[in-house]
Parts: structure tokens; sequence; C-alpha cells
């Protein structure tokens, strides 16, 4: 039997990892990470938008492994802050801040905003890159309100202030397996599956 090529799922976060061991479970590919393949550098999230900077992170780290690298660019979008954070999501509120500031942060900015105009959305952004320069993309969405205050301690980031109404549920309430069905997260990856299918067939 041919070995399994390997995909390099390039990020540092080790909230997302977990996901993507899950949501890539039963792909044409043996996953690896950054940490295994002792890669250090990171990648400038310079990019206007999640897209482009998926495509930075994805193709420069193709670039370093040698290995089709997937990447994501996510972020959180509040209306009531004109779209912020967006792409700004991980330097909101300042460098080196825990995820509990950040959230502080966000809920001191909405404070005394009602209910009904705290509605927002996750974004995720996956770039999926060759070591020869060929990059595709996808993105899903994942629709919600911040919440008055924070609640439940599973996943990462903003998860604690995300309120998901269908659920009646934080995102941070739900286990892995429930996030992985619903999330941002899944559904781009649920694209993403498709791509790095046609490029394990092209590659036969
Ligand atoms: P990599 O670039 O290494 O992948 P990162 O933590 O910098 O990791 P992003 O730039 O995509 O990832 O994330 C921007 C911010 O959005 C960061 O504060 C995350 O904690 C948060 N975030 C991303 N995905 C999330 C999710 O599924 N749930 C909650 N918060 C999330």
């Amino acid at each position: 039997m041919n070995r399994l090529a390997k995909l390099l799922v390039a990020t540092n976060n080790r909230g997302k990892l977990r996901e993507y061991a899950g949501l890539l479970s039963g792909i044409p590919f043996e996953l690896t990470t950054l940490a295994e393949q002792g890669i250090t550098e990171e990648v400038e999230e310079t990019g206007a938008s999640l897209e482009q900077n998926a495509i930075r992170k994805a193709t420069a780290y193709a670039g370093r492994s040698g290995f089709i690298t997937m990447a994501d660019d996510s972020g959180l979008e509040v209306d009531a802050l004109g779209g912020e954070p967006g792409p700004l999501s991980r330097r909101y509120a300042g460098d080196n801040v825990s995820d509990k500031q950040r959230n502080d942060y966000l809920l001191a900015k909405l404070k005394g905003v009602p209910w009904e105009k705290r509605r927002a959305r996750f974004r995720c952004a996956i770039a999926v890159a060759t070591p020869l320069g060929e990059v595709k993309t996808c993105e899903g969405v994942c629709e919600g309100i911040i919440a008055l205050d924070a609640k439940g301690t599973g996943g990462f980031g903003y998860d604690p202030i995300f309120y998901l109404p269908e659920l009646d549920k934080h995102m941070a309430e739900l286990t892995l397996e429930e996030k992985n069905r619903i999330s941002h997260r899944a559904r781009a990856a649920k694209k993403a599956r498709r791509i790095l299918e046609r490029l394990s067939r092209a590659a036969e």
C-alpha cells in the first residue's frame, strides 16, 4: 500500500489543531503540524482580509515545509461595531493579552448595547497551498449573538461570549464534537476536504 502524503496543518493555535484532527478525519493525507516539523517562524497576518491572511500563511508554510499545507484565518464580526474585530481579531485589545482579556474588552465595548443589536458571526477562511504555489480557498460562517457575559469552558478564543440562539448555548458550552458539527471552521473544512481529495487524486 502507498504511504499517504503529508498535509501540514499550519497553525500555532492548539484549539484549532484539536478541531482539525476531528474535522479532517479520513482524508487521504497524514496530518502533520508546525511543531512536528520543527517550524517556529510566524507568518505575519498583514493582509486586508481573512482570505488574504490564510493564503499568506498557507503559501509561506508550504514553501518552507515542502508539504501541501492548510492554514486558516478566522475572525469575529460584530454588527454593532461595524464588523470589528474582523481580521484584527487576534490583536484586538492589544498584543499578548489572554482570551479572557479579549472577551472582557469586547463585552465592555458592547456595554449598554441591547440584545437585538448584538448580532455577530464567526468567519473562517481556509487556504490550501501546494509547495509549487498553487492555492485554493474556501470559507465558512456561523451566526450568533454576543452574550452579556461569558459562559462555558470548551473551545477557545471568543467561544465563551458567543451565544447560539438555535442551541440556546454559548459556543464554549459545546463539546468538541458539537462545535465541529456547526462551527464556521466545520463549514469551511467540509469544503476544504473536497479540495484536498482533488489534490490527492491529481497526485496519484
Ligand atoms: P494561527 O494564525 O496560528 O492559526 P491564531 O490564534 O492567530 O492562530 P486567528 O488569527 O485565525 O488564529 O484567530 C484570530 C482570533 O480569533 C484569535 O483571538 C482566536 O482566538 C479567535 N478565534 C479563531 N477561531 C475561533 C473560534 O473557533 N472560536 C473562538 N475564537 C476564535
